[in-house]
């Protein structure tokens, strides 16, 4: 094994090797390794080299749903670490999260939802393959401030702005903010279909959740 403990989780990831994936992420967090640092430093390039293989065909299907396993693993070690940041903190917003219909791509949802419960948002994962309409309600239900919605496939972005129009539908629009993301989405397509703001990463999505409550005119969770 590697004696660079991000490679070795990059590789463990590249391995789709679940059991050593949560080892090294459970060595890391008892050095005292921020788990921040063990994700985008270790786990997410890993998940980043599949892709690259994936799209080469020097890497398969089932090598790719492995290799998801593997980062859930390393993410089940690592998700109570993040929390523990967030707890006791005044709520900074609510959000609803979810990947957009048609797509089940998840991994990075999660991460965007783990930060920012992490910094104090109070978050709502619908999932993945959820509808405009589903956002729509969950969004008046919970008086949600943001909806962020993920999409990793080119065919499945376009349901993004579905989430907007189901949003406009249900008068919602005016007091719940839209952040998008996903590895084909960019800061031109946000602008195109009419979201509030794009996040790169899920650090970046915590930067922007945070940017767009400051720009609402009331208060976290308040209702219209
Ligand atoms: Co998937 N897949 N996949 N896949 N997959 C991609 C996305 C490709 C790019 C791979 C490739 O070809 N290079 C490709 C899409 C091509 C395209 O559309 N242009 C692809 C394909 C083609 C497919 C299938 C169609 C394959 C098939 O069946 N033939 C199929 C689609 C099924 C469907 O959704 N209907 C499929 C299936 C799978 C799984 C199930 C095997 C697995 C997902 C498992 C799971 O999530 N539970 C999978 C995986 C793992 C990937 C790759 C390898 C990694 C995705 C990932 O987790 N990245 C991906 C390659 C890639 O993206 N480079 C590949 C790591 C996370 C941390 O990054 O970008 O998701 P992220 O999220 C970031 C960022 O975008 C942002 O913050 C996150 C955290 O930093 N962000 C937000 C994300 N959402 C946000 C929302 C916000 O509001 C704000 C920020």
């Amino acid at each position: 094994m590697s004696a660079d403990p991000f490679a070795a989780m990059q590789q463990s990831i590249l391995d789709g090797a679940p059991e050593t994936a949560a080892a090294l992420a459970q060595q890391a967090v008892n050095r005292g390794t921020a788990p921040l640092d063990a994700i985008n430093l270790g786990y997410v390039p890993g998940m980043h080299a599949v892709g690259e293989q994936f799209a080469r065909r020097t890497l398969f299907l089932p090598d790719m749903m492995a290799s998801a396993e593997a980062m859930r693993a390393a993410m089940g070690v690592l998700e109570p670490e993040l929390k523990k940041c967030g707890a006791e903190r005044p709520v900074a917003g609510i959000v609803v999260l979810g990947t957009t219909k048609g797509d089940i791509h998840e991994i990075g949802k999660c991460l965007v939802g783990m930060l920012l419960a992490a910094h104090g948002f109070r978050v709502h994962d619908l999932g993945v393959d959820v509808s405009g309409e589903q956002f729509a309600a969950k969004a008046r239900e919970l008086g949600a401030d943001l909806v962020g919605v993920s999409a990793l496939l080119t065919t499945t972005m376009k349901n993004q702005k579905t989430v907007i129009e189901a949003l406009q539908n249900a008068g919602l629009r005016s007091r719940v903010k839209v952040m998008v993301g996903g590895a084909p989405v960019t800061k031109r397509w946000a602008e195109e279909i009419g979201a509030d703001g794009y996040a790169k990463d899920a650090i970046s999505a915590v930067a922007l959740a945070r940017a767009l409550m400051e720009s609402k005119p009331q208060a976290a969770g308040a209702q219209p």
